[in-house]
This record gives C-alpha cells, structure tokens and sequence, in this order.
C-alpha cells in the first residue's frame, strides 16, 4: 500500500482490516463505511487512505477522488437528502485524527427515517 499510514490510528487499522467496518465502497485511494455511532440510518464516512489529521495534510489526488465517490453512494441511495461534513481540527469537533467526509441521509417523509444505503 502506497498511502501514507500511521500505526495508531483507528481508520488506517479499518483500511488495514485489523478492525471490521461495514464497507460501501473501496479505490486504491479511498474507503467508504458507515459510522459506528449514526446520527441517521445510513450514516457514511467517506475518507482518504492516505493518513493526515486536516484536510491540508492529504494530497489533491486523493481529495479529488472524494466528491466521486459521495455522488456514487447518493446515487445509489435513490438520490435521497444528505448533509457532507467534514469537521477539521479539535476546535471543530473533530474525533478521529484522519481526514473524513460524513455523509447523513436526512430524514424522508414517506419513511420517517433516514434513507439507508442499498447496501445494508
Ligand atoms: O467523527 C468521527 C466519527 O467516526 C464518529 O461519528 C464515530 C466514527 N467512528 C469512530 N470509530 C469508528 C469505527 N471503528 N467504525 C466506524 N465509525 C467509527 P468526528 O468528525 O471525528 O467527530
């Protein structure tokens, strides 16, 4: 693998697959999975392999490959309603020190809930 890893962090361990994650998509650069801790059924974490903190420590071609894949996934989905966050840095609230891109389904009228992905 030709990302940048760090040996402690907990998504390089999922991209290792030393730590199980329910898995909606995967490039030489990029994984998708849900998030352990949904805030809506469906609840997507779109990252890039390569390892940094903020969004200024990842390369281009990796970032570049990242709106793709969301389009991908929500074209999957049926097209449904989304908020893509990405919290950058501790002042942010950011968690987990590897860049990533939530996706949340927003909650649909006729199902009440968020809208999952085909996959689950
Ligand atoms: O959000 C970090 C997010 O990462 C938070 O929504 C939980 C999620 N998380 C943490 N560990 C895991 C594992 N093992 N699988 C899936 N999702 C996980 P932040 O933006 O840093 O506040």
């Amino acid at each position: 693998m030709s990302s940048k890893m760090s040996a402690a962090c907990i998504f390089c361990k999922i991209i290792k697959g030393e730590i199980p994650c329910f898995k909606l998509f995967e490039s030489d650069k990029t994984l998708a999975f849900l998030d352990i801790n949904p805030l809506s059924k469906g609840h997507a974490l779109v990252i890039p392999k390569h390892h940094g903190e903020k969004l200024t420590d990842i390369p281009d071609d990796q970032l570049s490959e990242v709106l793709p894949i969301v389009k991908k996934l929500a074209a999957a989905t049926g097209g449904s309603d989304w908020n893509l966050l990405q919290n950058n840095g501790k002042l942010a609230h950011q968690e987990v020190g590897h860049v990533h891109f939530h996706m949340i389904p927003k909650p649909n009228e006729k199902e009440g809930l968020g809208v999952g992905w085909p996959m689950q």
